[in-house]
C-alpha cells in the first residue's frame, strides 16, 4: 500500500490526463479485487451525455440514442460482402481497432459464412444509387450494425464514424476489460468538399516514412483524402531523382539549423503511396519551382545562370532562389522530376510550386510556368500550383488548381477570381486561418506568426464559399491546411501545431456549412482530448474548450 500511496502522490504532480493513465494502470494492476477506494477525478467540463455526440466531422445527417446501445460481445463479428477483398481489409482495420482494447479480436467474415451472434456488416449491396462515392449510410440497432456504402472509399469512412462512436479509450492499446459499444441511430453521409487536404513540409525539416504513415494515421481518422507533400525548398531536396543522383547525395543531406536530412528512396516512396492508397488519401507531390530551389542549385550548378553551385543553405529566408529560366538544362531538368515523380504517384495531381519568386521579372516567370505546365501535362498529370500561378499573365492549362494561400488583397483576390473565371479551379489555404505553422497565440513556442495567430476558433470558423468574392462553391474543389515545418524538428512539434487543428479543417472540408456551428464544435472537440491522449498525441489544450479528460475505468 505504500507503494500505492507513493504513486498516488506522484499523480498530484501530473497534467490531469497522465493521472488519469496512472490511475487507471494502477487499479488494473493493484485493484481488482481489493477493498481499496481510489477517488477518480471527475472530467471537466461537460460529459458526453450533455451532447448527442462527439462526431468530427459532423456527419450531414445523425440521429443517435441517448440509452440504447449495441453492446460488443466475443460473438462479435465483421462480415463483408464475399469476394470484395478491399472490404476485408476495411473490415480488418476495424477488427483490430476493436482487438487493441478488448480481449477477443473480432472475426472478419464473408457473408453467408457469419455465425448467429451480432454483427457489424459493411456492404455494397443495396446501396442507393445517388449514394455518393465517399458517402455511407450507418443503421446501428441495439442487436446489429449495417454500413452500407457504394464504394471502398465510403465504407472506410463509415468505418471511420463507428470508431469515433466507439468509448475514446478504444485507441488506447492496453486498456483491456471494457464494454465496446455504441449508440443506436442512423448517419447518412457524404463530403462536402472533394478536396480534404493537409500538407507536410518535408524539405525544412526531414521527416522519414513512420512519421509520415502517422501523419496519415492522423488524417484517417478526421476522413481526410488529400496528402501533399512539399519535397524540395532551399534547404533540402527530398525525394530520389534516378539519373540525378546528387539532388538527394548533396542536396538532400542537410536541412534547417543543419541537421543531416534525409530523403524518400524510389521504394519508401513506393510504399508510403500504397500506404495512403489503404487509407483512400491521394499523395499531392510537389516539387517547388522557380524558386525554392537553392537545394538543386547547389546540386547540379548548370541549373544556374553563372553555372556557379551555391553553397548548401541552412536558413529560413525565402525569395532568393531561381532556376535560370532561359537554359534548356533547366527544361531538361524539370522534364527528367516530373516525369520521374509522376511515373511512381498514381494520383492524378503534380504541384510544382511557383511561390515567392522575387529575384525573376513577371516575363521570365511566365516564361517558365507556360513550359513546366505543359511537362506536367505531358506525363498526364494535372497542375496544381501555389496562388502566384494566378496573378499573372498565363493562360493556365485547363484543369489547373491554384492553391490559394496568402491572406486575400483586393488584387490577389481579383487574380484568382479572373483564373476561375477562365477554368481553373481553387483549393483554399489561407494561411491566415489554416496555416497549421502559425502559432495558436503569443504564448505557443513553436510556429511562425507572419500571417497572426491562429487560434482554435479562427481556423474553424469561416466560411469556405465566402473567402474571395467571385469564387463560389463550384469552383472550390476544397480546403487544405499546410505545415510548414522550419521551426518543426519531431513528431512531438508537428503533434502539437495539428492538434486540434486538423479535426476543425476536417470539419470544414466534409460538413454542410448548415451543421457547422463553433458552439457545438467545442464540445464535441472536447471529446477528441482523450482519444489524442489515449494515441499519445501532444496536443494544444485551448482555454477556449472544456476538454474532457481520458477515464480508463477498470
Ligand atoms: C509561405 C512560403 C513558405 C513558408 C511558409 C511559412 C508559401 C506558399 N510559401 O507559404 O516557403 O515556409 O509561408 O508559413
Amino acid at each position: 500500500m505504500d507503494a500505492m500511496r507513493n504513486r498516488l502522490r506522484q499523480i498530484g504532480h501530473l497534467p490531469l490526463s497522465a493521472a488519469a493513465l496512472l490511475l487507471a494502470s494502477l487499479c488494473l494492476s493493484a485493484c481488482a479485487g481489493s477493498e481499496t477506494v481510489v477517488e477518480r477525478a471527475e472530467p471537466a467540463g461537460p460529459s458526453t451525455m450533455d451532447i448527442q455526440h462527439s462526431l468530427i466531422p459532423i456527419p450531414a445527417s445523425v440521429d443517435l440514442s441517448t440509452t440504447g446501445r449495441f453492446t460488443l460481445t466475443d460473438a462479435t463479428q465483421i462480415v463483408v460482402d464475399g469476394g470484395d477483398a478491399e472490404a476485408g481489409r476495411i473490415g480488418r482495420f476495424l477488427a483490430e481497432l476493436i482487438g487493441n482494447t478488448v480481449e477477443t479480436t473480432p472475426a472478419v467474415v464473408e457473408s453467408g459464412s457469419e455465425g448467429a451472434g451480432p454483427h457489424i456488416r459493411l456492404t455494397q449491396e443495396g446501396a442507393d444509387a445517388g449514394l455518393g462515392d465517399e458517402a455511407y449510410d450507418l443503421v446501428i440497432a441495439s442487436d446489429g450494425v449495417t454500413l452500407t456504402a457504394s464504394s471502398d472509399a465510403g465504407l472506410f469512412y463509415g468505418v471511420q464514424t463507428i470508431r469515433q462512436l466507439l468509448p475514446p479509450y478504444v485507441e488506447y492499446g492496453a486498456a483491456y476489460l471494457h464494454p465496446m459499444w455504441m449508440p443506436v441511430g442512423h448517419i447518412a453521409d457524404a463530403p462536402r468538399f472533394e478536396w480534404r487536404g493537409a500538407m507536410l513540409d518535408v524539405a525544412r525539416h526531414f521527416f522519414p516514412p513512420g512519421d509520415v504513415k502517422q501523419f496519415i494515421d492522423f488524417m484517417a481518422l478526421y476522413k481526410l483524402n488529400r496528402l501533399h507533400l512539399h519535397l524540395s525548398d532551399d534547404q533540402g531536396w527530398r525525394i530520389e531523382i534516378p539519373g540525378r543522383p546528387r539532388l538527394t547525395s548533396h542536396g538532400g543531406s542537410i536541412q534547417v539549423g543543419g541537421g543531416p536530412g534525409g530523403y524518400f528512396s524510389t521504394a519508401e516512396w513506393t510504399d508510403l503511396v500504397s500506404y495512403a492508397q489503404e487509407r483512400f488519401i491521394t499523395i499531392v507531390p510537389e516539387i517547388d519551382m522557380p524558386g525554392h530551389t537553392n537545394a538543386a542549385l547547389a546540386s547540379y550548378p548548370e541549373l544556374t545562370c553563372d553555372g556557379q553551385a551555391p553553397e548548401l543553405f541552412t536558413g529560413t529566408e525565402v525569395g532568393f532562389s531561381f532556376l535560370c529560366v532561359e537554359k534548356e538544362e533547366t527544361y531538361e531538368f524539370v522534364d527528367d522530376v516530373v516525369r520521374e515523380i509522376a511515373a511512381i504517384t498514381p494520383g492524378p495531381y503534380f504541384h510544382l510550386g511557383g511561390d515567392e519568386v522575387h529575384e525573376l521579372t513577371e516575363e521570365q516567370y511566365v516564361q517558365f510556368m507556360e513550359r513546366a505546365q505543359e511537362i506536367v501535362a505531358s506525363h498526364g498529370k494535372r497542375v496544381v500550383g501555389w496562388d502566384e500561378i494566378a496573378e499573372v499573365d498565363l493562360d493556365l492549362l485547363p484543369g489547373s488548381i491554384a492553391q490559394v494561400w496568402r491572406p486575400q488583397t483586393d488584387a490577389t483576390a481579383e487574380a484568382v477570381a479572373d483564373a476561375v473565371a477562365s477554368g481553373a479551379s481553387v483549393v483554399l489555404s489561407p494561411a491566415d486561418r489554416i496555416y497549421l505553422d502559425m502559432k495558436y497565440d503569443s504564448s505557443t513556442v513553436l510556429g511562425l506568426a507572419w500571417a497572426g495567430y491562429n487560434d482554435v476558433r479562427d481556423a474553424y470558423d469561416w466560411e469556405p464559399s465566402e473567402l474571395i468574392p467571385g469564387v463560389s462553391e463550384e469552383a472550390i474543389l476544397g480546403v487544405e491546411a499546410p505545415l510548414w515545418t522550419e521551426s518543426l524538428e519531431k513528431m512531438s512539434d508537428v503533434e502539437y501545431m495539428v492538434f486540434p487543428q486538423l479535426a476543425g479543417v476536417a470539419e470544414l472540408g466534409w460538413s454542410p456549412a448548415a451543421a457547422r456551428s463553433w458552439d457545438t464544435y467545442r464540445l464535441r472537440l472536447a471529446a477528441h482530448g482523450p482519444r489524442w491522449t489515449a494515441l499519445g498525441i501532444n496536443f494544444y489544450r485551448t482555454p477556449d474548450v472544456p476538454w474532457q479528460e481520458l477515464e480508463l475505468g477498470r
